[in-house]
Order: C-alpha cells, then sequence, then structure tokens
C-alpha cells in the first residue's frame, strides 16, 4: 500500500487530521489499535475552545455540534462558599463551547465513513520505519495477516502510551513531567446540570467541578487521594461527598440519579521534545499530557492539528518542506501555554496535604487576587477560552 499521510490513532487527533487533509485533497491511511465501539466508550473531555470549535467547522462536522452544542459565555469559581462568577464573552470576547469528545469523535467517524477515507481498526503491531529515508514505511497487522503502507509522512496521534514517540531516538527526546498527589473521580449522569455555567470549586475536602455534557447530563468531578478504588464509590458515596463540598444553596439543588459511569484519571503534566522527527509528527496527546483543569487536553490536541494540517497543505501544494521543522517550534509554543495554565488552575483549586502553612496563604491570596481582580479574571478567562494560533507561514 502507498498514502502520503499514514495516522496513528483513530483519537480525536487522528480523525480530525485525517478529515482536514482528505479535504485538501492529501490521500491518508488511519491505523487504530482498538475498535471504534471502545473509542467512543471512553468519557473523556467536555469543553472546546473557540479555535477548536472553528477547525471542527472548517473540517466540515459541526452540524450537530452547532444544533446541539451549549455555548457558555461564563464559568464560574467558588471558594470559602463564595461565588465568583467569570463573564468570559465579556472579558476576552469569545465564548466556549460544551460539546463532549464522545461526539466530537462519533461525528468524525461518520464523516470519514461517508467520504470513504480508509481506517484499519483493531491492528496489532504498528511499526515506523525509515523516518530518515526518502520514504517512510509504517508495517502492521490486521486480522492476523501483515500488512506494509509506504508514505511521505507519518502522524503520531497514538496517545499519551502509543508507539511514536518511541520512534524519536532517546538521544533527541527531551522529556518534562509533574505527576500530582491526587487523581480525579468522574462520575456521568443523566440528571439536569446542577447549574447553567460550569463551577470549579476549592473545598478543604478537596476541589470539585460541576461539569455538564448537556442540560439533561450532567458530569462531576471530585479530587481524590490516589490510593482510591473506584470500586469503594456506590452512586450514594459520591453524590453525598459531592454535597459535602458545595455550599447549601447549590446541595439544596442537585439532582441524583444513576451512573452511567465512574472512573479515576490520575493528574499529569507531561511534554516530549520536539515534535517532530524526520518524516514523524507527534500529536495531542502523544506528545503532551495536562492535569484536566483547564480543560485543555482536546484543546491542545486540535491546536496541534491545526498547525501541522496547515504545514502539510503548504509542503504538498506548494513544496514548501522548509515549514516541516518549524511545526515543533510553533505547537510547542502553545502547548506550553496550556500546560502553563493547566498547572496553575491545578495549583489554584486543588488541596494539596503536603503543603505548609506558607504555600498555602500564597494560594489563597492567589485565588483572591486572580477572582476579585478584573486584571485577574481576564487572565482567566483569555487561557481558558483559548489563546490566538499563530499564523504558518
Ligand atoms: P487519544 O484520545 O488518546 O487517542 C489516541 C488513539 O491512539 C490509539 N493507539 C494506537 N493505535 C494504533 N497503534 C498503537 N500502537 C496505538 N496506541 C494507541 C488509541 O487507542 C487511541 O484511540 O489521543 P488524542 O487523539 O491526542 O486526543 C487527546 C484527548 O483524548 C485528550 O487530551 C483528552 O481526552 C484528555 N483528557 C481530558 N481532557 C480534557 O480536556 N478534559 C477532560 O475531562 C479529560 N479527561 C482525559 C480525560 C484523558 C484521559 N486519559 C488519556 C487517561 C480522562 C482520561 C481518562
Ligand atoms: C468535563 O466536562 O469532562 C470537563 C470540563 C472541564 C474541565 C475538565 C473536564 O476542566
Amino acid at each position: 500500500m502507498k498514502t502520503q499521510v499514514v495516522i496513528i490513532g483513530a483519537g480525536p487527533s487522528g480523525l480530525l487530521l485525517g478529515q482536514l487533509l482528505q479535504h485538501a485533497g492529501i490521500s491518508n491511511i488511519i491505523l487504530e489499535r482498538q475498535s471504534p465501539e471502545y473509542v467512543l466508550g471512553r468519557i473523556r473531555a467536555g469543553i472546546l475552545e473557540s479555535g477548536t470549535v472553528d477547525l471542527l467547522r472548517k473540517a466540515g462536522v459541526s452540524r450537530r455540534m452547532d444544533a446541539e452544542g451549549l455555548v457558555h459565555d461564563g464559568v464560574e469559581f467558588l471558594f470559602n462558599g463564595k461565588r465568583y462568577p467569570i463573564p468570559l464573552k465579556k472579558l476576552s470576547g469569545k465564548s466556549v463551547m460544551v460539546y463532549g469528545q464522545t461526539e466530537v469523535t462519533r461525528d468524525l467517524m461518520a464523516a470519514r465513513n461517508e467520504e470513504g477515507g480508509t481506517t484499519f481498526y483493531q491492528t496489532r503491531n504498528v511499526e515506523i520505519h525509515d523516518l530518515q529515508e526518502t520514504a517512510a514505511r509504517v508495517d502492521f497487522e490486521y486480522h492476523g495477516e501483515k500488512y506494509s503502507v509506504e508514505c511521505e509522512y507519518v502522524a503520531g496521534c497514538d496517545g499519551f502510551h502509543g508507539v511514536s514517540r518511541q520512534a524519536i531516538p532517546k538521544e533527541i527526546l527531551r522529556e518534562y513531567e509533574r505527576v500530582y498527589p491526587f487523581g480525579w473521580l468522574g462520575m456521568l449522569s443523566d440528571t439536569p446540570p446542577v447549574n447553567d455555567e460550569l463551577i470549579y470549586a476549592h473545598h478543604d475536602r478537596g476541589f470539585v467541578l460541576c461539569s455538564q455534557r448537556s442540560l439533561t447530563r450532567s458530569r462531576y468531578y471530585l479530587q481524590v487521594p490516589l490510593t482510591e478504588n473506584v470500586d469503594d464509590w456506590t452512586d450514594d458515596r459520591f453524590w453525598e461527598e459531592l454535597r459535602r463540598r458545595l455550599p447549601d444553596t447549590l446541595a439544596n439543588k442537585l439532582q441524583t440519579g444513576p451512573s452511567l459511569e465512574k472512573s479515576i484519571a490520575p493528574l499529569r503534566s507531561y511534554v516530549a521534545e520536539p515534535m517532530q522527527y524526520g518524516r514523524l509528527f507527534l500529536v495531542g496527546d502523544a506528545a503532551h499530557i495536562v492535569p484536566p483543569t483547564g480543560a485543555k487536553g482536546l484543546n491542545l490536541a486540535a491546536s496541534d492539528v491545526n498547525y501541522l494540517w496547515r504545514i502539510l497543505c503548504k509542503v504538498f501544494h506548494e513544496g514548501r518542506t522548509d515549514l516541516i521543522p518549524r511545526y515543533s517550534e510553533l505547537a510547542l509554543r502553545r502547548v506550553w501555554k496550556g500546560e502553563r495554565f493547566s498547572w496553575f488552575m491545578t495549583g489554584l483549586l486543588h488541596e494539596f496535604h503536603d503543603r505548609d502553612g506558607f504555600d498555602q496563604r500564597i494560594q489563597q491570596a492567589d485565588r483572591e487576587y486572580y477572582l476579585s481582580s478584573e486584571a485577574g479574571q481576564t487572565t482567566i478567562a483569555e487561557n481558558y477560552v483559548g489563546l490566538p494560533f499563530e499564523p504558518v507561514e
């Protein structure tokens, strides 16, 4: 087989890149380890920045998002029982969209099927070769048979545990990491959200996020120690703990119901540099992970896709191979700002049991400053809705 770009991974990065390349007349094949049902069963991100929304529109997959997604012009913070609404639109000129990663992925899969894009699901043993040669090669197994694809470029969209990052030699790859001493216990339920806007709350018992997927589906998260086991959390225990961490005005409004999904995710900040090596580009979680507190994971994946798609269009249509090494530089500049914001939000809102008195007072002062000053709120707003993309020239 031969194609212009092999994309490893059919998560949001791989599918969105595939769709944009297809529309630009650049042939591509996607290789995915799991089945489509498995990929759609993963409950992950819920908030789209306006730049991500624009990119999904450019990719021609926004019909359902525009009809069903909820535009949020604000977000709320809460600590010491006091609520701080942040008017995102007023302060930054932009809004965010509530539309889940599962739905984005479903729309991208449907578009690819309709347009006849080639995707191999349930592949095994994907191997990347010849990244420094005149053509790269990707080998894989599919239903017990061995296959080989020759291509000009490989997009590693295979998430944190994928194989692509390992194709960069150890002496070239640099890794930066922070691991946090807690995780998020998430619960999805068909209950109306407790508030119109998302609420990020600090409480002495730990952080809480009240999020949503629609007007009838809620997503809540509780900060928990990493030693917690999800099986020890019955629905009743989850609702009870959530109520304890919310002020009475909200706790009394909370509508409870059976969970559709519950899981614990550890929190991590991680960046791999460079994001390009020979004919390979790393995209999304394959190159970087953020703690979910800033809602940046999926949005940074879309940011990488934006830069790579623009660069590959110029490479294939205008012969601009000089842009290839620019990908890493452009993508990383925005990635590090997303990393900084996610780290900052995590530090601002969580309960750190290992912090001494001084650090706790600084955290308190930070919360008071950022949430009560318009300048502080504007900083949060412009990062939350997403920083602008740089032009690719
Ligand atoms: P994905 O979504 O992980 O997709 C990678 C795809 O590659 C496949 N794959 C392979 N395919 C072929 N061969 C191999 N060797 C392969 N190895 C892996 C995988 O099966 C998968 O289908 O990465 P992508 O596309 O870069 O998208 C990134 C986003 O998914 C991610 O940033 C966010 O979901 C992060 N994230 C969250 N972000 C938020 O903004 N808000 C959240 O609430 C939120 N919750 C989460 C999350 C990430 C989680 N993970 C990864 C542990 C919750 C969890 C549990
Ligand atoms: C979610 O709805 O899953 C969600 C929303 C905002 C975040 C993280 C997760 O910051």
